[in-house]
């Protein structure tokens, strides 16, 4: 039987390249975001590259009902889920402790926190009634630095490193595998959503620097999924070779 992987935050950057390479590699695909057109649009170009099954799950993730109505949808055979990529995130804002938005932060909390929490609480259950899965939670460099203006943003990925910690223990009595990757700079609508809409801004982020790209992160996502059963990474930090972590940048002039 084929294998499946459930990737939130599929419409857009490292979720839509995941997706992407997880069905080159024969995996059927449940992609999650918020805008059906890209949903459809990826299914799409999947199905005519590959042989791989596409669920596309229309949903916010900080509804928990629309996440469970949208997770319970699927047939059983779909919550055989081998593979979740819990990838749906945002920064949104980058201001002092004392000016920033609370609409923002509700944002960040919600998306980054409580909805990851929201899809891992049922797909783990999928996992351990077949004692087998890999979760990989997308994390970040600011899941463990902390750096000026990063406030909420870096809680919540320092919430996404604990919560990967304390779900690989939690696991481990059932075999599932959970990993965590760190990305620094990628381009992607990141800083564009962080920025509310702001592209030019956006654009000055990764000014004289190469940035990763979307498929770097899906490339090791590819590479921890491939990994045979015995062997978890537990961390990967994946940094630009022009990025050494969240403090130190060198730009070309
Ligand atoms: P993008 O903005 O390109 O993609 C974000 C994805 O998350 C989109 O598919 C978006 O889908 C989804 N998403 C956001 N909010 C919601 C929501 N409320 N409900 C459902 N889906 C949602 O950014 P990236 O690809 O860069 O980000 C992916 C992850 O990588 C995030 O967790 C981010 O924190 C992390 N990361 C990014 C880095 C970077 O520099 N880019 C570095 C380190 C980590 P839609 O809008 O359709 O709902
Ligand atoms: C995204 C990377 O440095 O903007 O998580 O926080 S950073």
């Amino acid at each position: 039987m084929g294998k499946t992987a459930l990737i939130t935050g599929a419409t857009s950057g490292i979720g839509h390249a995941t997706a992407l390479r997880l069905a080159r590699n024969g995996y059927d695909v449940i992609l999650t975001g918020r805008r059906q057109d890209r949903l459809e649009h990826l299914k799409g170009v999947i199905r005519q590259e590959t042989q791989a099954e596409v669920i596309p799950l229309c949903f916010d993730i900080r509804d928990k009902r629309a996440v469970a109505e949208a997770l319970e949808s699927l047939e059983p055979r779909f919550r055989a889920v081998d593979v979740l990529v819990n990838n749906a995130g945002l920064a949104a804002g980058l201001e002092h402790i004392d000016e920033g938005s609370l609409e923002d932060w509700e944002r960040m909390i919600d998306t980054n926190v409580k909805g990851l929490l929201y899809v891992t609480r049922i797909v783990s259950g999928w996992m351990i009634s077949r004692s087998s899965g890999h979760i990989i939670n997308m994390g970040s460099v600011a899941g463990v630095q902390t750096y000026e203006n990063g406030n909420v943003y870096c809680a919540t990925k320092h919430a996404v490193h604990a919560l990967s910690e304390g779900m690989r223990i939690d696991l481990l009595r059932h075999g599932i595998k959970v990993s965590e990757i760190r990305p620094g700079m990628v381009e992607t609508e990141f800083s564009t959503v962080r920025f509310h809409g702001d592209k030019e801004r956006a654009d000055q982020v990764y000014k004289g620097v190469t940035p990763l790209y979307g498929d770097d992160i899906a490339s090791v996502v590819e590479w921890l999924v491939s990994l045979p059963p015995h062997m978890n990474v537990t961390e990967v930090q994946v940094m630009p070779t022009q990025q050494a972590d969240a403090f130190y940048t060198y730009r070309k002039q």
